[in-house]
């Protein structure tokens, strides 16, 4: 689900002013830093005045101080006498007169004479910032954020030891170097793409999120904030593993345990940086063994938790990693989460809880499992939109593309990830696909079998590139599926991957839409200008080797040949790969942007396509949506508390 990069986001930007714009009242409202700093030293002042007045009102004032209940807050060094305290918290002058008068007076007196020192040692500062010059307090300002950023430094935590677990089988991480010269051929062919890739990216953009291959510098989507977290470093590692690149995977470690630093003041995407971070930092965990992983990743886990502060326990769409603070996508139905955000988080979190032994992680994912079993759906389908707030449906838009995807993807793996244990998350899965079978999957008239999306109880007769991923999802469900449907589902595979082959194939590019129809005679192409395009996207390779992983027939390597020559020759520039915005025109031009799931995935898929089947065996590894491998775990030997597994 990527979807947010895409769609019209209400990234909100702090106007900025020119210099000196707050000393014209017309100019906007906004102020800069120094002026909103002497502001509140005005204010300041003028409020410890206003408190100091009111103790030097008239004795017979009918004032009762401290009548807020807030006397602990605001003078907690002050002891009121023993009982003399009312439930509300207000301070009784009982007047018995003699020695608990003259206490009391003295007492007032020296309150009086504390706050006067303390009003005119604020006012005497106040006034000496006012005489400095706009430089000096800049200066001042800039001191003083330096101080708490090293203060902060030197306070950063030191991450507490994770305890030993015992680390799942390891297998398949192989050469799986392939005895046909043919296809050996090609699979070099891929890991020197994989080279190109990632030096442009080195050369360019190291440490940046993303690369722009033609500028050539550093790029950032808002799934990122304004964060420079290294995506493409950390996307790339395990592709970096499979691949041999072991030079190139040292460097890109070397950078994670220098630089990933997770205490940044980013707003980000849940989703994105778990399947990309999290999912990332712990494939390169299980598959090299370096601890770095496993402890960078759990720290990024933790700066998530706070997304799950809502009222119904559905995470935010974005979470600010240093203040938590959460919030959802301004476009989406009304502030709802996202079916393929909250429902994909499953693999990693539960991971994360076999890791550290910390339940938190596998009791957030059940709950969001737990909550949508409760809720009805409308034929049987899962609305793309739930509002976090009133846990209700938002807009009732169903589809198995962007918005909605890999959640029912999460579903099959988690069952696959569990030893095939998980039996509530595979029911809930196959339930989901009768209901997606029945209302969303049609033949076109020209006898390709495509899935549409529920609008409001209409069906929309188009399709995404996301969806293409479905072919794979199919075939990988297809054993044990019920009513010895795996035939069925093997065959629904192949029919998805052979109409988004066509969308390929109905291109001058050979490259495949990011959307097309099947209306008005209208056959797997693309319709509107905004759906031509295609960047580096992965979902119809990831199928082509679902497939061929189950069938071995071998249209589905000539058909990823054709997608890596097409990407070889169309979207490759000296600075990387680009993605392209018509596929159907012969002289495309490029969008600049080299994703990071174009090594996540793309290349990954690609190179899976042409190595033996003992490199990463599917009995051993389920892939998250990002492509990241994590291993199967044999729940019936762990503890995971609550699980309905360990039984
Ligand atoms: C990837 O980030 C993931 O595959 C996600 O699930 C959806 N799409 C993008 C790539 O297209």
């Amino acid at each position: 689900m990527t979807t947010p990069a895409l769609l019209p986001l209400s990234g909100r930007r702090i106007p900025t002013l020119s210099p000196g714009a707050a000393s014209f009242p017309h100019h906007r409202a906004t102020l800069r830093l120094s002026e909103k700093f002497i502001l509140l030293l005005i204010l300041s002042a003028f409020i410890t005045l206003c408190f100091g007045a009111f103790f030097f009102l008239p004795d017979n004032s009918k004032h009762k101080r401290f009548d807020l209940g807030l006397e602990d807050v605001l003078i907690p060094h002050i002891e009121a006498p023993k009982g003399a305290k009312h439930p509300g918290g207000q301070v009784v002058i009982h007047g018995q007169g003699g020695h608990d008068e003259h206490r009391h007076r003295e007492e007032e007196e020296s309150l009086r004479d504390k706050i006067r020192v303390d009003h005119e040692r604020a006012l005497q500062e106040a006034k000496e910032k006012l005489r400095k010059s706009r430089d000096e307090l800049r200066a001042e300002i800039q001191t003083e954020k330096s101080k708490v950023v090293e203060d902060l430094k030197k306070k950063k935590e030191v991450p507490k030891p994770l305890p030993p677990v015992p680390m799942p089988k390891v297998v398949g991480v192989n050469d799986g170097d392939s005895v046909e010269p043919d296809v050996k051929e090609k699979r070099d062919k891929i890991r020197e793409m994989m080279k190109h890739a990632w030096d442009s990216y080195r050369q360019y953009g190291w440490g940046h999120n993303e690369l722009k291959p033609l500028a050539k510098k550093g790029h950032s989507t808002n799934i990122f904030g304004n964060s420079q977290m290294g995506a493409t470093i950390v996307d790339a590692l395990d592709s970096l593993y499979m691949m041999g690149l072991h030079d190139e995977f040292k460097d890109g470690q070397e950078w994670i345990e220098q630089n990933l630093d997770f205490s940044v003041n980013a707003e980000v995407s849940v989703f994105e940086v778990n399947i990309r971070f999290i999912g990332g930092l712990l494939a390169a965990y299980y598959l090299s063994g370096q601890e770095v992983f496993k402890v960078k990743a759990v720290q990024l886990a933790e700066k998530l938790l706070p997304a799950f502060n809502t009222p119904t326990g559905i995470p935010w769409a974005m979470v600010n990693l240093k203040s938590g603070v959460g919030r959802n996508w301004g476009w989406a139905s009304a502030g709802s989460s996202i079916l393929a955000e909250f429902g994909t988080l499953h693999m990693e979190f539960v991971h994360l809880t076999y890791l550290t032994g910390n339940p938190a992680y596998y009791q957030k994912v059940m709950h969001i499992r737990k909550l949508l079993a409760k809720m009805d759906r409308p034929n049987g389908l899962y609305p793309n939109y739930l509002n976090p707030r009133t846990g209700r449906w938002g807009q009732h838009h169903t589809s198995v593309g962007g918005l909605g995807d890999s959640f029912y993807e999460y579903l099959l793996k988690a069952w696959l990830m569990s030893d095939k244990t998980d039996t509530e998350a595979r029911k809930t899965y196959d339930d989901a696909i009768e209901a997606i079978e029945r209302h969303l999957i049609r033949k076109s008239n020209g006898g390709l079998t495509f899935i549409g999306e529920w609008k409001n109880g209409h069906l929309e007769r188009k399709m995404g590139h996301l969806t293409c991923f479905a072919g794979g999802m199919f075939a990988l469900g297809a054993d044990g599926s019920p009513d010895d449907k795996a035939g069925h589902y093997l065959q629904l595979g192949a029919e998805i991957a052979h109409t988004c082959h066509e969308s390929y194939d109905r291109t001058v590019l050979k490259l495949g839409p990011e959307a097309f129809k099947f209306d008005s005679g209208l056959e797997a192409v693309a319709v509107r200008q905004n759906e031509k395009y295609y960047i580096l996207r992965p979902e119809v390779i990831e199928t082509y080797w679902y497939m061929w992983r189950f069938t071995h027939d071998p249209k589905y390597r000539q058909w990823g040949w054709e997608a890596a020559q097409a990407i070889d020759k169309y979207c490759r520039v000296s600075g990387g790969f680009s993605g392209v915005k018509d596929v159907y025109s012969s002289n495309p031009t490029y969008d600049d942007v080299q994703q990071s799931f174009f090594l996540a995935e793309t290349l990954k898929y690609l190179y899976l396509l042409f190595s033996s089947d003992d490199l990463m065996p599917l009995e051993s590894w389920v892939f998250n949506t990002e492509a990241h491998p994590l291993p199967v775990l044999h729940l019936a030997n762990l503890t995971l508390p609550g699980s309905q597994a360990q039984r």
